[in-house]
């Protein structure tokens, strides 16, 4: 991409209305932009980074064994009369009226509609276990939307809805999501910590909330240390292991952990005072079961081995992409700017040339970007006529992993400069071997 042809809104200054620094560096990037409280448009460099995490959540949701579908955002209100949660959902829900006149909601998440779905055609417990999953827009009218896309009204939520014939085998649907969770935000370099949750409106009695060390968090939290060094599960996890799951799930519960609503204070001085972390956090992303709560009064059901009809046993499984972008800057920045993780960076590499319009530093800076993007990778060439200064300060602000400087005495030399975004250490090398560096 060439950034004279990107549109790439940069703020110079600070704007005065963002109080985190997540929400300062996605304006000043040109990332975001409010359309209306808490509802935000992805400009073209956000929506790279949204994009790329929503790749690592999908992909580790299939490994998981869960299947991706899309269901609308509008939904009826008569499928959450079943339920009973029209009622009880209060002012948080958006309702509107079509022209008919008929009740009808934005969805501020999908347990009623994917029930709906599924009893319209499972029957037989042959067909379980079944988990469903989409990515897409919700709604919640949110009495205090604020810290820009981390807590919006409209945002955007991965939710995954599991279907077994018994508790057993929901609690193995969890302990699914509970690992695909932990290697999801470890591919997305977060160290994120599961804790005992509050339930809701959506309800049950098993729940754990994700919880990211942030003292910007809104959560307060309480955990055992050692949490912050386990490992995590590996690519080759088998899912189907009933047992291999169940020891993830004991092992990353066996540690005190809890959210404020569900602290524990004696539990908790029971940890040696060392070994204590009272912290602030920020929930990342939510999984619950929750039993027949749904399936029985809107009739979900299959025949069981037993010839006897069942309702099935449900889980939802909730993670907030829109609040995770803005989660991984809270945790990976720096005075100058971002410093994305190489998995979610908007791109791999910027080309920087410092001397638009001089000959040879545009040959190298078209060579360099024409190797890179061959090779596939993700390339920003600023080949803008800015001032070198003002090259470095969009580089480092939108915290691209690595910068090849192109400068007209190295180029001489047939040289360029090489700068890590992370450490600064910089590296002066030749065309050849920079290019050779990022081409495996
Ligand atoms: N149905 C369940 C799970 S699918 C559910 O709705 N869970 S939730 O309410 O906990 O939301 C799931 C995730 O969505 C949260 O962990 C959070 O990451 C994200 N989320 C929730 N509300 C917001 C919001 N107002 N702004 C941004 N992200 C949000």
């Amino acid at each position: 991409m060439r950034l004279s042809r990107y549109f790439m809104p940069i703020l110079k200054e600070n704007p005065k209305e963002a109080e985190i620094v997540s929400h300062r560096l996605m304006l000043r990037a040109g990332m975001i932009r409010q359309q209306s409280q808490g509802i935000y448009s992805w400009l073209p460099l956000g929506k790279r980074v949204l994009d790329k995490v929503n790749a690592i959540i999908r992909d580790e949701q299939n490994r998981a064994g869960a299947i991706e579908l899309s269901m609308p955002t509008l939904q009826s209100a008569e499928l959450w009369q079943e339920s009973g949660r029209y009622d009880a959902y209060g002012k948080e829900m958006l309702r509107i009226k079509d022209r008919q006149d008929r009740p009808m909601l934005y969805g501020p998440t999908n347990e009623e509609m994917v029930t709906d779905i599924f009893r319209s055609s499972v029957k037989s417990y042959k067909d379980l276990p079944l988990n469903l999953y989409h990515i897409q827009l919700k709604f919640r009218d949110e009495i205090r939307p604020r810290f820009g896309t981390m807590r919006s009204r409209e945002f955007m939520m991965k939710d995954a809805y599991s279907f077994d014939l018994t508790r057993e085998g929901a609690e193995h649907s969890y302990n699914k999501m509970f690992a695909a969770y932990l290697r999801t935000f470890d591919r997305l370099g977060l160290r994120a910590i599961p804790m005992r949750a509050d339930t809701g409106p959506i309800g049950g009695k098993l729940s754990h909330e994700f919880i990211i060390l942030a003292d910007t968090g809104e959560s307060e939290v309480f955990c055992h240390k050692d949490f912050v060094d386990f490992d995590i599960p590996g690519e080759h996890t088998d899912f189907d292991s009933v047992e291999g799951l169940q020891a993830i799930f004991n092992k990353w519960t066996s540690l005190y952990a809890a959210t404020s609503e569900m602290h524990d204070q004696a539990a908790f001085n029971a940890v040696p005072e060392g070994d204590r972390l009272s912290a602030r956090g920020i929930e990342v992303g939510h999984i619950f079961y929750f039993g027949t709560k749904y399936s029985e009064p809107m009739g979900a059901k299959v025949q069981g081995p037993d010839g006897k009809e069942h309702f099935v046993h449900m889980g939802s499984y909730g993670i907030g992409p829109t609040r995770l972008v803005p989660a991984i800057i809270e945790a990976s920045h720096d005075d100058n700017g971002i410093i994305w993780p190489a998995s979610v960076a908007p791109f791999d590499i910027v080309v920087i040339n410092m001397k638009a319009g001089d000959q040879a530093c545009d040959d190298t800076c078209e060579l360099i970007y024409a190797a890179l993007t061959k090779a596939g990778k993700d390339v920003l060439y600023d080949d803008t006529d800015d001032r070198a200064g003002t090259k470095f300060a969009t580089a480092d602000l939108i915290g691209v992993p690595v910068q090849i400087i192109a400068g007209p005495r190295a180029v001489a030399n047939g040289e360029v400069e090489v700068k890590d975004r992370k450490t600064g250490a910089r590296e002066t090398m030749t065309i050849e071997a920079a290019i050779n560096r990022f081409v495996a």
